[in-house]
């Protein structure tokens, strides 16, 4: 809206003109996020615990989350309404991408946001069966596959990090793909989200590091000059980027440990969707895997763990899985748990950076 508003004033005021540079506005709209996140955060907290919308503790876990119960969880609703609000401020909304990645962050906002309702409402760790939300995600997933195949000019060609020249072009099948790709990284991301700050740190990591990716896409000639495959409008999906590190460092400051609040699925579905859906917009699809590869580390931990476990009737590869809650069994203190996986996280960003020269 202030794209909108004061864009078109440049011919009067020659400074407005500044609002036509997706930089300036990725700046200010992760700003603006981080502010929304920083200043309502308090207000959000103190609802969520008067409407006592507060954390179940599984009595099966690890026992350092015991004293965690009760810390008031659905803050995802913050950072969602931050996001949102800061995009529908700074991006260009004539632009098809921008509305398709707030349709998978609302969209996969709200099933997160009935699992959780029905947690607090039924008073268990439970919310929407797992077949249910499966079911729900795949639907919604489909449909932005299909808005994003629908552009006019979207490649359904696939980008495959560090070969340049392998782009298999599935065609209509895309749709599917790239419904796999979001449901894949919301529920990686849901299950990384079991300690404070271990899901919105790579969250924010992931988003600047497609902020870069969306602009080199949307850029046409630095997307030929890298030989990655150029995006018309995409470069909108930089400021979108923005809002998403911006409300998500607003988000951390009253994460991180000791949490005064989680994000519950609301926050991590939503957030995985978003990421999944700005990875297929930016043609990066299966570079995410890389950029978001701790969130594949965790979700292999869990896939592993339960297949043995089935297998052998019981026994297990990790004392317990997700693969946080092994270390934390180990002895090692939660923050420490939590720096260690940011920093394999920031690496793995830096790896998937050099894929713009290494190809
Ligand atoms: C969500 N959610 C946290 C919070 C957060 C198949 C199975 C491996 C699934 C997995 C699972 O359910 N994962 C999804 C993990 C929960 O956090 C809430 O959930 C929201 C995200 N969806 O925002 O609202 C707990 O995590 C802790 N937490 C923090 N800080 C945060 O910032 O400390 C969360 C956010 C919170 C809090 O304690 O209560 C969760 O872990 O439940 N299941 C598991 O993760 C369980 N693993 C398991 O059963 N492993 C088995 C194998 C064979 C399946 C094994 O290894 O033996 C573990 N989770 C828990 N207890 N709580 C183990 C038992």
């Amino acid at each position: 809206m202030i794209y909108h508003l004061l864009y078109p004033l440049h011919t009067t005021f020659a400074a407005f003109n500044v609002f036509r540079y997706i930089t300036f506005r990725t700046i200010y709209a992760s700003l603006t996020a981080f502010l929304i996140c920083f200043l309502l955060g308090p207000w959000v907290i103190r609802r969520l615990s008067m409407m006592q919308v507060g954390q179940y503790i599984r009595e099966d876990g690890p026992k350092d989350h015991y004293k965690k119960a009760g810390t008031p969880t659905m803050g995802g609703v913050l950072i969602i309404f931050a996001v949102v609000g800061s995009t529908l401020l700074w991006t260009d909304l004539t632009n098809r991408y921008v509305w398709i990645v707030l349709l998978a962050t609302l969209g996969f906002g709200a099933i997160g946001f009935a699992d959780d309702y029905l947690m607090q409402v039924k008073k268990r760790n439970l919310g929407l069966s797992a077949r249910q939300k499966l079911l729900l995600q795949v639907i919604l997933a489909l449909l932005v596959g299909l808005l994003a195949y629908l552009v006019p000019d979207f490649s359904t060609k696939i980008s495959v990090p560090f070969f340049k020249r392998l782009t298999p072009d599935p065609g209509w099948g895309y749709v599917f793909f790239a419904a796999l790709v979001i449901v894949g990284s919301s529920n990686a991301v849901n299950l990384t989200d079991g300690l404070d700050g271990l899901a919105i740190g790579p969250v924010i990591i992931a988003a600047v590091t497609y902020m870069i990716f969306a602009y080199v896409a949307g850029h046409a000639r630095i997307a030929d000059y890298l030989q990655i495959t150029p995006v018309v409008g995409c470069g909108e999906i930089t400021v979108y980027c923005g809002a998403l590190a911006g409300a998500g460092m607003g988000f951390l400051w009253f994460n991180a440990y000791p949490a005064q609040v989680f994000m519950g699925d609301v926050g991590s579905l939503s957030m995985g969707a978003s990421l999944g859906t700005v990875a297929v917009i930016t043609k990066q699809e299966i570079l995410l895997a890389l950029v978001g590869g701790l969130f594949v580390i965790e979700a292999l931990s869990v896939i592993f763990q339960v297949s043995f476990f089935k297998m052998t009737k019981g026994r297990r590869i990790f004392r317990m899985a997700p693969i946080h809650h092994h270390f934390e069994l180990k002895g090692w203190p939660e923050p420490k748990v939590i720096v260690r996986f940011w920093i394999i996280a920031i690496a793995l960003a830096l790896i998937s950076m050099s894929t713009l020269k290494l190809r």
